[in-house]
């Protein structure tokens, strides 16, 4: 389910972040210049390094990524994000990992679309609908996996793809939040690359699901997922629901880290 990292056709990324490239340090044609290493037996060896953004992929969000009022998850000072995260970095999900029950839920397909467009919206009733009509039922602690197949957009309209930029998405309500905190829903994952509708309708904050289900809530989030393969089974068997597992890196203080959750049917 992760999209290629250091693909130099690039990534959909958040605005303001770059895709990541991956540089060559040392290959076949390097071994023959003057200077080049020699080892015993005439080892020769391949290495190179990435430079990304730690969210500029399939990636999971650290829990203190974003905040407001000062206080990030679990009341902590924002300040303890100075300089890395002292508290609620992207660590605990890595040591630990996520594994549990997935639902796909293909709101494309529901709404018998290719992709769902720019600024479309939906709710958690939309995703009980979803679920209904794909003969399973969303249950307590299932892991959420919400497919638009919006970013096939990036792929067609390269840079208009940010013209009035605005993915489509879940839109908060009391009443959302309220049905993530009584299904205790660990986690969300869908193939956007904010998990939300990036403005809010109703009142044009940007990202407040980020608020309200990760920062007072606790659910982790895992975006830019390519879900395309995943759902053409799905539907193809009818079965919706899976083990899904993921761990991302482990990187000291991060705010997110990459990640390629793999679900097992
Ligand atoms: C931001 O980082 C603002 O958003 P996201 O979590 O979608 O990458």
């Amino acid at each position: 389910m992760q999209r290629l990292i250091g693909d130099p056709n690039g990534d959909p990324v958040w605005p303001g972040r770059a895709p990541a490239t991956r540089e060559m340090i040392i290959d076949e044609s390097r071994w023959d210049e003057d200077g080049a290493p020699a080892f015993p037996g005439g080892l020769h060896y391949a290495d190179d390094k990435l430079e990304a953004f730690l969210q500029g992929s399939t990636q999971y969000d650290a829990l203190g990524h974003v905040w407001y009022g000062g206080k990030i998850w679990n009341g902590y000072d924002a300040r303890t994000t100075v300089g890395g995260l002292d508290k609620a970095s992207v660590e605990p999900i890595a040591e630990r990992g996520v594994v549990g029950r997935g639902i796909l839920l293909d709101m494309a397909r529901y709404r018998g679309k290719e992709n769902l467009g720019k600024a479309e919206t939906f709710t958690h009733e939309d995703l009980e609908a979803c679920a209904k009509e794909q003969g399973v039922s969303i249950e307590k602690h299932d892991v959420l996996i919400v497919r638009t197949n919006f970013l096939k957009l990036f792929f067609e309209q390269g840079d208009a793809f940010y013209e009035d930029f605005c993915e489509p998405g879940l839109v908060y309500s009391r009443e959302l939040t309220e049905w993530f905190q009584d299904r205790e829903i660990p986690n969300l994952v869908t193939d956007t690359i904010a998990n939300e509708v990036t403005f809010d309708p109703n009142n044009g904050f940007a990202l407040p699901l980020h608020c309200a289900l990760m920062r007072n809530l606790g659910v982790v989030f895992t975006e830019v997922c390519d879900l395309e393969k995943l759902a053409d089974d799905c539907a193809q068997d009818g079965q919706y629901t899976f083990l899904y597992t993921a761990a991302p890196l482990k990187v000291h203080q991060a705010t997110g880290a990459p990640v390629n959750p793999v679900v097992v049917k």
